[in-house]
């Protein structure tokens, strides 16, 4: 599934992350960046030991934040480490920190002059936040953020399961693209 936002292309996509040929892919991080599991652990197996080496340089990242390194033996060149806020039930500032994760994101591509990149559903796993309502703002943001960004050429949204693909396609008419 596909969009125009503005000159630039929204794509929704069932698939595994670490075999994205954008030029990066957005890791769902933890503030140590030291790795873990879900998305974070397969771009570390892949990606190989000097991903780890820049995250420890780099030293951390504050959840709501987006920090980025090479790609190491992905086929992305570049990995951008986000830290997506905990689920406790809404009411802690969570939206506003999951929007930021995307926007910053977005924000660090810019500065480096990648044209394409792959987020997965930030949150929606280990950190529990319900992806009926980040597929929302995951999606409303991105959109924003393009509509007045065309140096990013393609953002994409890499679902993992085709439930968490069909909820994705759900929200599209939620977040205005529709
Ligand atoms: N490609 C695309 N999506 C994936 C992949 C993959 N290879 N693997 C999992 N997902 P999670 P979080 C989906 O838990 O909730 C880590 O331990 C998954 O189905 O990876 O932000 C970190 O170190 C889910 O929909 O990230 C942190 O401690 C989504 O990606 C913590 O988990 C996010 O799930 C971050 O938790």
């Amino acid at each position: 599934m596909e969009f125009k936002v503005g000159s630039s292309r929204l794509v929704l996509k069932q698939g595994d992350i670490v075999k994205e040929e954008t030029e990066a892919i957005v890791n769902a991080a933890n503030e140590t960046l030291l790795g873990g599991g879900g998305v974070d652990g397969a771009i570390h197996r892949v990606g190989g030991p000097q991903i780890l080496e820049e995250c420890k340089k780099i030293g951390g990242c504050r959840t709501g934040n987006a920090v980025i390194t090479s790609g190491g033996k992905l086929r992305a060149k570049y990995v951008i480490h986000t830290v997506g806020p905990v689920f406790r039930g809404g009411g802690r500032g969570e939206p506003e920190l999951l929007a930021s994760c995307y926007r910053r994101s977005l924000e660090v591509a810019s500065v480096q002059g990648i044209k394409s990149l792959a987020f997965p559903s930030i949150s929606t796993g280990a950190y529990g936040y319900p992806i009926e309502l980040a597929s929302r703002i995951a999606l409303k943001t991105v959109a924003d953020y393009l509509k007045g960004h065309p140096e990013i050429q393609e953002a994409r949204f890499v679902l993992f399961s085709s439930k968490d693909l069909e909820v994705f396609k759900s929200a599209i008419k939620d977040a205005g693209l529709e």
